[in-house]
């Protein structure tokens, strides 16, 4: 394929569209070009989807309950609404869970819903919810409930809050939430992650004493246990030495996240999802944060490095450096015998609001280039850095979403690190609460696009042909008729975990098979010999 990005399909991508349209969309597509200090070129992200358009997006329901919470096994979830959200948010996202206990709680496997009717919706839904959340109570005795509003919730105007409180009043020993996280909330799903943090933040963190043993006590948050990855990340944490206190939320407990505070770092892996936890966290207990990325081997090295060295423990450091020096070992000789066949390939990455940047490290070590990769809702320093965030605009759908104010714990903040010593840890690189972004990563010339839509991706196929394209299902069989194999970097395709040393190796074999199987060059799409679809309409 051509590696720069010509003008001719710069213009190709936008000029099938009204002239309006074409020009806002001209302001979310970017030729890649790095300057002094990561500067890149501004993107637009995180404004609405234009109506017509078919986005690769979510909503703010999927945000915040399938996304934040879904992954917690013991916080009972019940959907508020009719019974496709709850249906379709029901472990389509393979997140995995592995109870401490046979018999410890987890209701991950149900899918709960009030299954609003026409008739709630005309005399209202609090009723129903108020009933749903007894029969959970007396069914499965959950320590904590969290309500989810669906869009004809709010809509209708049921204050799931309310039935909140009422109910944890009539049973005090349940911690009862509601989240209001309607699916038009905002623009994508990103809402329903601020949304999410919001309410955990204020309802469970710092509400329970739990400390798990250990010296070097992590949080670990923005992992999901896709196709378990987190079991992967906590095998490596435990060679390590390193305590992991809460996950937010892969394969994670209420009490977990109750006790968080008890933590003596936050790394963060997901930035979109969950950076809001983070900052709250540093402020209210003086828990400093920083950036990791555990997708790719060397990624997965320097990151357990920089957890080491921020508590300066000689005894994990050394067993940090054996047991990389082993697992590395392990994935060259996979890699030496695959790269030979992937180097120089190409790469499309357009997934969620981390992955598009996360996976280009494991196509690196494949030596695969990534030609263009964007976000479906990430925001501008997902992009382009923290750096931009003052000069961020917040429009009118961002101010919908409540910011919260918080102020240090009178009895509990104590900063892990002073002031001086935050500056000691930047001198050594560490980054301290920043993430650079995911375009001063990427190679001078590649194309940056927010928020894809079909129509575009369409003519990326066309002009283009990468070898591989990495988005999701509702993507995939369209690219696979292109005869361009297609990675489902949300779901795995059933597969995974693809985090951490094993995961990499995973991940080497599946992208191997994949661009150099022959299959592809023998599909013939259906309309390369009928380009209009033809039917006829009877009534009657
Ligand atoms: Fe974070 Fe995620 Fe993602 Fe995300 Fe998602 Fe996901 Fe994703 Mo699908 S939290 S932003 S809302 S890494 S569900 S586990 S794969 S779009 S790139």
């Amino acid at each position: 394929m051509e590696q720069t990005v010509d003008s001719k399909l710069m213009t190709d991508l936008t000029n099938k569209y009204p002239s309006k349209v074409a020009r806002k969309r001209g302001k979310q597509v970017v030729v890649n070009n790095v300057g002094d200090q990561g500067l890149v070129p501004p993107i637009q992200a995180n404004v609405r989807t234009i109506p017509g358009i078919i986005t690769m997006r979510g909503c703010s329901y999927a945000g915040c309950k399938g996304v934040v919470l879904g992954p917690t096994r013991d916080i009972l979830q019940i959907t508020h609404g009719p019974i496709g959200c709850g249906f379709y948010s029901w472990l389509t996202r393979r997140n995995q869970t592995r109870p401490p206990t046979p018999e410890s709680p987890n209701y991950m496997p149900y899918a709960m819903s009030t299954d609003l009717q026409e008739e709630n919706i005309i005399f209202g839904g609090e009723k129903k919810l108020k009933k749903a959340v007894e029969e959970a109570i007396t069914l499965f005795h959950p320590r904590a409930i969290g309500i989810f509003s669906t869009c004809p919730v709010g809509l209708i105007g049921d204050d799931v809050h309310a039935v909140a409180r009422e109910m944890e009043e009539k049973y005090p020993d349940v911690n009862i939430f509601a989240f209001s996280c309607e699916g038009y909330k905002g623009v994508s799903q990103s809402a329903g992650h601020h949304i999410a943090n919001n309410k955990v933040f204020t309802e469970v963190v710092g509400t329970g004493d739990m400390k798990k043993d250990g010296k070097l006590r992590v949080n670990l948050l923005g992992e999901y246990n896709i196709g378990g990855d987190a079991f992967e990340i906590e095998r490596i944490f435990e060679a390590c030495g390193v305590t992991l206190h809460a996950t937010f939320s892969g394969n994670s407990s209420y009490e977990e996240f109750a006790s968080c505070h008890n933590a003596d770092l936050n790394v963060v892996m997901c930035h979109r999802s969950i950076n809001y936890m983070a900052e709250m966290m540093d402020k209210k207990y003086g828990i400093p944060w920083f950036k990791v990325n555990f997708i790719g081997a060397n990624a997965t090295s320097k990151s357990m490095r920089k957890i080491v060295q921020y508590f300066g423990d000689q005894e994990a450091a050394a067993k940090t450096e054996a047991f990389i020096e082993a697992e590395t070992a392990e994935v060259k000789k996979v890699l030496d015998a695959i790269r030979p066949r992937t180097e120089g390939k190409t790469a499309m990455l357009f997934v969620g609001g981390s992955r598009a940047h996360h996976y280009q490290e494991l196509f690196h070590e494949l030596g695969m280039k990534t030609v263009a990769a964007g976000y479906e809702f990430a925001h501008r320093d997902d992009y382009e850095g923290r750096k931009v965030l003052p000069t961020v605009k917040v429009d009118a759908d961002s101010r919908n979403i409540e910011e919260l104010t918080v102020s240090p714990d009178p009895a509990r903040y104590s900063p892990r690190k002073s002031a001086e010593e935050i500056m000691t840890l930047n001198d050594k690189d560490f980054r301290m609460g920043d993430y650079e972004g995911m375009m001063p990563e990427m190679e001078q010339g590649t194309l940056v696009i927010d928020d894809l839509n079909h129509h575009e991706m369409d003519v990326l196929l066309r002009r283009c042909k990468p070898d591989v394209f990495c988005a999701g299902i509702k993507e995939k069989y369209v690219v696979q008729k292109y005869g361009i194999p297609l990675k489902q970097l949300h779901s795995y395709d059933y597969s995974g975990p693809y985090a951490g040393y094993r995961g990499a190796v995973n991940f080497y074999r599946e992208i191997d098979r994949m661009v150099n199987s022959k299959v592809w060059s023998l599909v013939a799409p259906p309309w390369r010999e009928e380009p209009q679809l033809r039917g006829a309409y009877v009534a009657g």
